[in-house]
């Protein structure tokens, strides 16, 4: 009989991967599984919402009801900070980082955490998928001390381990290390998630692009051009146009599918829509990971070096020869 390797079992047998196995990180990455189940839970009642009480209201127990991303939030930094494995958090629903002390107040733990709680969160009101990103590094300023901005601006490429959990017809949990990509899938039934998509992998090429291409007309020259070749009769062209509006979704069918999703600068949002520390480099980082590729347009994500927080930057990640093809086009209006 084939053996089910729970997420638990996977995170604790691959410990030894880590360059400095002192645990902390498979610690973080439970809690991340942990604090998941519990949104999933919560994300999963959201239709029963005109039973239950809307967000704001008080519901038919008397408790108050959260909007769901701050719910989201909520159950996440406290999972993290109750354990005590981090030493900071950034999230989009914060404005600025949340400093976190160790054990006796001391500032002694080594990881810092970015997180999207529940991205896509317009498409909970509609029964579509939402999910959850996060990036973890270790930082940089010396172990003892409150973190500071530096330790949350770290270009991407020092990542030590990024995912997403999607909140689809299945919740799945996805993420790296650095050694590949694997997918877990939940069974509600048992709360457990067990690895179901070992080793992802884009397909180098695809036919599926992911845009909202309602803003075509404020779109950049060079995205243009390609949305034109995209639609071109010629080769296994014209693409399939598949756009969900919920990032992770968008980008977890490309990845099995073979695509590319976009999300370019326009007139409307210059510097793009998505936050670069927690949406697009772990994002990057995942596409890498699995033979994909991910840029700004000209550039890797991964090697931006940021500035803000809340910076923003354009992005298209996917299927590698889809990106190079963007790519070129972008080139002729650098
Ligand atoms: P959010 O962080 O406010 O939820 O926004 C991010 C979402 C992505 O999941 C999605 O790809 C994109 O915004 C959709 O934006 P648009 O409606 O402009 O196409
Ligand atoms: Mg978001």
């Amino acid at each position: 009989m084939q053996k089910h390797i729970t997420l638990g079992e996977y995170i604790i047998e691959n410990q030894k991967d880590f360059q400095y196995s002192s645990g902390e990180l498979s610690r973080l990455l439970s809690s991340i599984r942990l604090a998941s189940k519990v949104v999933n839970h919560e994300v999963n009642k959201a239709g029963l919402v005109d039973i239950l009480g809307a967000a704001g209201e008080t519901n038919i127990q008397g408790e108050n009801q959260q909007k769901l991303d701050v719910y989201a939030n909520d159950v996440f930094m406290k999972t993290l900070v109750n354990r005590e494995i981090v030493c900071g958090i950034a999230s989009e629903e914060e404005d600025d980082y949340v400093i976190i002390e160790g054990k006796n107040r001391s500032h002694d733990n080594k990881y810092i955490v970015l997180i999207d709680p529940l991205d896509g969160s317009s498409n909970i009101d509609v029964n579509v998928s939402v999910g959850t990103i996060f990036s973890i590094y270790r930082r940089v300023t010396p172990i003892g001390n409150p973190v500071t901005k530096d330790d949350f601006l770290q270009p991407g490429n020092l990542q030590v381990a990024a995912g997403y959990v999607v909140y689809g017809t299945s919740t799945m949990l996805v993420y790296t290390t650095g050694f590949g990509v694997n997918g877990f899938t939940l069974n509600p039934a048992t709360g457990t998630y067990y690895l179901s998509h070992p080793h992802m992998q884009f397909p180098d090429d695809g036919t599926i692009y992911s845009i909202n291409e309602g803003y075509y007309v404020h779109f950049p020259q060079g995205v243009k051009d390609y949305l034109k070749y995209c639609q071109e009769e010629e080769g296994n062209r014209p693409y399939s146009a598949r756009y969900i509006g919920s990032l992770v979704s968008d980008f977890h069918r490309n990845m099995i599918k073979g695509g590319i999703y976009m999300y370019p600068t326009s007139s409307k949002s210059p510097q793009g829509k998505l936050r670069l520390l927690y949406e697009c480099n772990p994002i990057a980082f995942l596409a890498e990971q699995a033979g994909g590729k991910a840029t700004d347009g000209y550039k890797r994500i991964l090697e931006i070096k940021p500035t803000e927080l809340h910076q923003r930057v354009p992005i298209f990640a996917g299927s590698k020869l889809m990106v190079d093809k963007l790519e070129e086009f972008m080139a002729k209006y650098p």
